[in-house]
């Protein structure tokens, strides 16, 4: 097959050395990996000023777009209001996340046509129209479809989904975003980004036994926590980097958005070539290795790193335990051998009732090989599995490929279901039989989130994340506990057997090969195409513009929800059954926030209708305030919107009239999309200040009119028993931010200044 968009590749090449010599005439230094690659992709094209880190605001020109499609139906429902004709770069669309997982592939994937033929269509004939390529259902998960097909070394790319961070495992700089970010883009605009701070992490030692890639993602995950990485780029290094694969790589950094990272990367490496190579892309290789000098880090960054980097970590591969994560969070890490004794402390139930392995993190060819090859001694010594088995095949590549050499019929004859190559259960799309019971239980997956009630809906579900070839063995042996390392099992004769460490090629010996990879490609003028969204579609809804602002202070906002604690984009708009909701504005806002945990009664989806006193559901209450027409606000704990990069969870309360969202901090995407929403975001300039929110409270934003950048504002709490106190509060909106605002959002902005 023809490489996608070689002639853009070259062109980025080209213009490379000239953009490092001027990148490193101002920066005036050697330089990491993560700059270059910024420094090559500035929007005004050879750098005049150096940036600095984690303050100056940057325009950048990505070379493509990504979009899934649960996230691309509202990027492109408001690309469609930009008025082009075409997508400015390269762009994809990825039917991967509507599809369920029940029985195995061929019958869900039937289901999931007839249930979003709908959506399915929309997505397929805009994609037509607008010259965009489509990625059609069952083709794979858009990460590995991109890794496989479109990720080079030293690219820049944007797409509408965290975890577009795992293009980093073929040295992209690759960024989740909202749909707004994507249409900016798309619309030949800038697309801007605070100049991240940098996190070097050294890789010394080789993996060996039973670690894996994800082991290091893991072990990152528990150092820096789930905000840890937030406002910087993860550039890992070091001998121990160039011994991992090239989809370990990507299992690395699509997993540094559980840290909060912007995005990882590593240097171009062996691996990267023999990846490439492997996926019809010598040409890519060729002209990556005539610039392959500014496709890493120079080595005085490399050989002092504590110089160049604003956090340094170092991790000895050689050393490095298999880890557990969770439950709950991803950043809970727990190497195996103290597994048992942790989760008994805990109370986390020992019997691990299902084995999941897929998601765009761990879906690789070698991923699948290393965990057949633990299947495979175990049918091979009698040994019959506890618990129940899954796998999702990251693309049509993959599963042909994996099939072909007998990796699925290994699977198979463990009674392994082999869902559709989507995401399936790591969305919550996954019929799980019994989990309406809400019993408590243990899963163990190879997915890189495990926030309450993602997989099967289940609050009581302990998710548990690590490596595809430990849940093959964890879920052999049915118990959260067993270490594989040092302990045994026993067989059908009674006999005690020791699974030998897994082994499993990095790349097919035999290549890849695939019948139909499931691409469909635009066509060269699709003006023609006409779009229909029929108006009473329960799925998709065209968008109205967002009010502008009044220019009036906000005066008499009342509290929606004080939310304590985690609250994750799956808190503020869940996934799993409302994914159909995702075109239809209107619908999807009856899930505003019912998963956030309520700071005064402790309950989900109960607030306090200030009004009449009454306790209803988050959407109802707030839906009775605009009806009222009354302003209201949402206060937040910690790393508010961690997650996802739906921007459905900034749209729906913008939707709702919801005016502005407090917090003490924020995940990045989140308050991005806040921002292009026309929301204010804000912060506590003082974190104690959110114990002086009452549940009775209303609020006046007293010098809103004089919002400016780099200036704090004053909002006064107005107590139910009369008195008032008044706090500041920080937000980072730049000058062409506030506009949005002003604007009501930045979509109206756009329009304003075609018309
Ligand atoms: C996720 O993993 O949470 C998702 C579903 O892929 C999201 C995107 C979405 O909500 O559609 C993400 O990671 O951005
Ligand atoms: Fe899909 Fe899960 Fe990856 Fe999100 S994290 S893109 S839901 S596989």
């Amino acid at each position: 097959m023809k490489v996608f968009d070689l002639d853009m590749i070259q062109r980025v090449y080209e213009r490379y050395p000239a953009r490092i010599a001027a990148a490193r005439k101002v920066v005036g230094r050697p330089l990491t990996l993560s700059e270059k690659i910024l420094y090559a992709h500035l929007w005004e094209g050879e750098a005049t000023s150096a940036s600095e880190r984690g303050k100056s605001y940057v325009d950048f020109a990505p070379d493509r777009v990504a979009m899934q499609d649960a996230t691309a139906q509202m990027a492109l429902l408001q690309f469609m209001q930009a008025g082009k004709k075409r997508v400015a770069v390269p762009s994809t669309v990825h039917a991967d996340h509507l599809i369920q997982a029940k029985v195995g592939a061929s019958k869900d994937l039937q289901d999931s046509l007839n249930q979003n033929n709908e959506v399915f269509n929309f997505l397929s004939s805009i994609s037509n129209k607008y010259g965009i390529g489509f990625w059609k259902p069952g083709a794979g998960i858009i990460h590995q479809v991109v890794l496989e097909n479109y990720a080079f070394p030293g690219g820049m790319m944007i797409g509408t989904d965290s975890h577009t961070v795992n293009a980093g495992g073929l040295g992209m700089v690759a960024i989740g975003v909202g749909g707004a970010d994507a249409v900016d883009v798309m619309a030949g605009m800038a697309w801007e980004l605070k100049f991240p701070k940098l996190i070097g992490v050294k890789l010394t030692g080789k993996l060996s036994g039973w670690t894996s890639a994800k082991d290091v993602i893991l072990k990152v995950a528990d150092i820096l926590t789930v905000k840890g990485g937030t406002g910087a780029i993860v550039e890992y290094f070091g001998d121990g980097a160039l011994s991992l694969s090239c989809t370990g790589k990507g299992t690395i950094c699509n997993m540094g958005a559980e840290i909060g990272a912007t995005t990882s990367t590593f240097g171009y490496d062996e691996s990267m070539r023999r990846y490439l190579i492997a996926t019809g892309r010598q040409e890519v290789v060729t002209a990556a290795d005539a610039i392959a000098e500014h496709l890493t880090g120079d080595q005085e960054v490399y050989a002092e790193p504590e110089k160049y980097f604003d956090q340094l970590i170092e991790i000895n591969l050689s050393e490095l335990e298999p880890h557990i994560n969770g439950p709950f969070t991803p950043d809970r890490g727990t190497p195996v051998s103290k597994m048992r004794a942790e989760a008994t402390a805990n109370g986390w139930p020992l019997q691990v009732e299902w084995g999941l392995i897929g998601s765009c993190t761990n879906s690789s060819y070698e991923d699948l090989a290393r965990a057949a090859s633990i299947v495979k001694q175990a049918v091979a010594q009698g040994i019959t599995p506890k618990a129940e088995f899954g796998i999702n095949p990251g693309s049509e590549q993959v599963r042909y490929t994996a099939d072909r050499d007998g990796i699925l019929a290994d699977f198979e004859k463990m009674g392994t279901k082999v869902f559709t190559n989507a995401c399936g259960p790591c969305i919550g799309q996954w019929a799980r039989e019994g989990a309406e019971k809400q019993e408590k239980n243990t899963i163990v997956h190879s997915f890189n989130r495990n926030f309450s009630k993602r997989a099967d809906g289940n609050p009581n579900t302990h998710a548990f994340v690590t490596s595809p070839e430990m849940v093959a063995a964890l879920a052999i042996a049915g118990d959260l506990g067993f270490n594989p390392l040092t302990d045994t099992l026993t067989n059908d004769k009674g006999e005690q057997v020791k699974l030998e460490a897994p082994v499993g090629d990095e790349l097919p010996t035999r290549g890849f090969a695939v019948e139909d990879n499931g691409y469909q490609a635009p066509a060269a003028d699709g003006s023609h195409v006409e779009i229909a969204v029929a108006p009473d579609s329960q799925r998709l809804q065209l968008l109205e513009n967002f009010p502008t602002w009044d220019g009036q202070n906000i005066i008499g906002a009342r509290l929606l929800i004080k939310a304590k604690g985690k609250c994750t984009t799956d808190h503020i708009s869940m996934a799993g059954p409302w994914l159909r909701y995702r075109g239809h504005l209107d619908n999807i806002s009856n899930n505003m926030l019912i998963g956030a945990e309520n700071a005064f009664n402790g309950e989900a989806n109960k607030v306090k209708n200030q009004l009449t006193g009454e306790y209803g559901e988050v959407p109802a209450v707030q839906r009775a305030y605009k009806a009222a027409g009354v302003p209201s606000i949402v206060v937040g704990d910690h790393n508010y919107g961690e997650g996802s990069s739906r921007e459905h969870a900034a749209m729906e309360p913008r939707h709702l009239g919801v005016r502005a969202v407090l917090v003490k901090s924020f995940a990045r995407i989140h308050e991005t999309n806040l921002k292009k929403q026309g929301m204010l975001g804000l912060t506590f300039a003082n974190e104690a200040d959110y114990d002086k929110i009452q549940e009775d409270d209303s609020f006046d934003f007293i010098d809103l009119q004089a919002f400016a950048p780099d200036t704090q504002l004053t909002l006064q709490i107005n107590h139910s028993n009369g008195q008032s106190e008044q706090i500041k509060v920080n937000h980072t909106y730049n000058a062409s931010q506030i506009d949005w605002f002003r604007a009501g959002s930045a979509l109206n902005l756009i329009k304003m200044m075609e018309a």
